[in-house]
């Protein structure tokens, strides 16, 4: 398969409420699609799923365009590939920019899932064996929120609406005692924790007391995104499991996490670690080492959401993924197709690919941006 085109898009969705971690409130999600024409004449297309701010993530939306733009493409031109982990081949030199090498992908994926004729779900399931599920059982990633009352009453929302689980992100050490009172209110619920790295090991003593909460499953990325160290420090003292999420940007991060200890769990985001093939050598190692493993969200656009889904239909996850419905997140969005809540899980798409479609409005903006592969 050779290209013939790439193009990039940046376009800007808004959230239907702002989102709020410990790096600050999200109300407007950048993105850039990627539009990939092969001289077969399959489109695919990715989505850049860096963010505006290098709080979460190093990369942005800005530099991970301009390392597409001046490292990605040039070592594409001209170039055939002969199936999708080539192009993990011919960028593996470029370090890092695993969110500018992952959107590129993504449409290379979705090019080889078509010539295929298979769902990108089916293609990727080939790789390792297994079949992918039709429906997919998800759960949500809550917003923090300082009044307790109403925390409260979002999370009974969520639970009947469906999700399966229920995902709270922490800005500090207080929110961190309020979720335990906000836990102790919803025994039969499942829930997860995300502090973004705003913990640190002095909270040991209120983690330990979250460890006894029968219906939480985890804690996610607790301590600094860089420190594998403490994180293997706490773990060895907390039965709860330590998930990992931002220190984990690599094969060789999850295989430096497991020999230290520094955690149970993973949060998988192929955006996070440069794409689906790191994704799917991930997935393998995590079952040869027992670590439990789910699918992340990273805020996507339909086509980012539903390359999500994709991995996330693998049955190999231990828990429901931050995938939710697709009016959790954008009044518009740039697919026609609408991902809908339904039993607690969200249909896979059936067509070949991604399986979605872009709008008409971007797709007539796309015929205007210039072929960066020429
Ligand atoms: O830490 O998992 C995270 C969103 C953006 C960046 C980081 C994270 C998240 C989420 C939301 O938790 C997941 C989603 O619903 O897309
Ligand atoms: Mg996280």
């Amino acid at each position: 398969m050779k290209l013939s085109r790439l193009a990039l898009l940046p376009v800007k969705l808004q959230l239907k409420q702002p989102f709020a971690t410990s790096h600050g409130n999200t109300s407007s999600r950048p993105l850039t699609l990627i539009e990939a024409v092969a001289e077969n004449g399959l489109h695919g297309y990715g989505e850049l799923e860096a963010f505006a701010e290098p709080t979460y993530l190093a990369e942005t939306q800005l530099t991970a365009r301009w390392i597409i733009q001046t490292q990605i493409i040039p070592r594409l031109r001209g170039k055939n590939l002969w199936q999708p982990q080539d192009f993990s081949m011919l960028t593996a030199d470029i370090q890092g920019n695993q969110a500018a090498k992952a959107a590129v992908e993504m449409a290379i994926w979705d090019i080889f899932a078509q010539q295929h004729q298979l769902s990108l779900a089916e293609y990727l399931g080939q790789f390792i064996s297994v079949k992918p599920r039709t429906e997919i059982a998800v759960g949500i990633s809550l917003g923090a929120q300082a009044e307790f009352a109403v925390q409260q009453q979002i999370i009974q929302q969520a639970l009947v609406a469906g999700y399966q689980r229920i995902k709270l992100k922490l800005r500090n050490a207080t929110e961190l005692m309020q979720a335990i009172k906000l836990l102790q209110k919803f025994p039969q619920a499942k829930f997860m924790l995300d502090a973004n790295s705003c913990l640190s090991y002095q909270q040991l003593p209120q983690l330990q007391k979250l460890a006894a909460l029968p219906n939480l499953l985890l804690v996610e990325q607790p301590l600094r995104t860089t420190d594998l160290v403490e994180h293997a420090q706490l773990q060895q003292k907390l039965s709860l499991a330590i998930c990992l999420d931002e220190n984990i940007l690599s094969l060789d991060d999850v295989k430096t996490a497991v020999a230290l200890g520094s955690c149970r769990a993973i949060n998988l985001k192929a955006s996070r670690v440069g794409g689906f093939t790191v994704a799917l050598q991930i997935i393998k190692y995590c079952q040869q080492q027992q670590l439990k493993l789910w699918c992340g969200g990273m805020l996507e656009g339909g086509i980012g959401r539903a390359a999500s889904l994709a991995l996330a239909s693998l049955p190999v996850f231990d828990y429901p993924g931050d995938l939710s419905a697709s009016e959790r997140y954008y009044q518009t969005d740039l697919i026609n197709e609408r991902f809908i809540l339904k039993n607690g899980q969200i249909k896979l798409p059936q067509q070949t690919g991604l399986g979605v479609s872009l709008q008409a409005e971007y797709i007539k903006k796309f015929a205007d941006q210039p072929n960066l592969l020429v």
